[in-house]
């Protein structure tokens, strides 16, 4: 828990958010501003700021976090398919365009037109 980090809160539940998916090391939830029919953020529940800080000791719940997207952006309403599918966006440092700094996973998708915007 970082003291000032909205998605530390988040996880906490001090800042009410629309829950996905929950479990001991990740919550994934619906992102405030949707560029997309579906745009969900999957976030680690310990702190890191950005791919910036990961090591390759990360691998190991970097890899967990990776392997929950197919269930989620099913859950979420993202078709199967080949007409189907998602983007995932991670945005890093300012250069990046990245505004929380909390690493955190964006999954966008739904039936198109959409921008690929995050
Ligand atoms: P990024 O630019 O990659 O740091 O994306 C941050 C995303 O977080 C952005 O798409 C909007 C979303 N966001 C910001 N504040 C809140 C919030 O209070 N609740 C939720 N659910 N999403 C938020």
């Amino acid at each position: 828990m970082s003291q000032n980090c909205l998605f530390c809160k988040i996880i906490e539940g001090s800042i009410p958010s629309t829950k996905v998916y929950e479990d001991d090391e990740f919550l994934a939830f619906k992102d405030i501003n949707p560029v997309a029919p579906v745009h969900i953020l999957l976030i680690p529940k310990h702190h890191i700021v950005s791919m910036q800080h990961v090591t390759p000791d990360d691998a190991s719940w970097l890899g967990k976090m990776m392997a929950l997207v197919p269930k989620i952006a099913a859950e979420s309403g993202c078709r199967p398919g080949p007409e189907g599918g998602y983007r995932l966006v991670i945005n890093n440092g300012q250069d990046g365009g990245q505004e929380i700094d909390h690493l955190h996973l964006h999954i966008i998708g739904g039936p198109r037109p959409w921008k690929n915007t995050a």
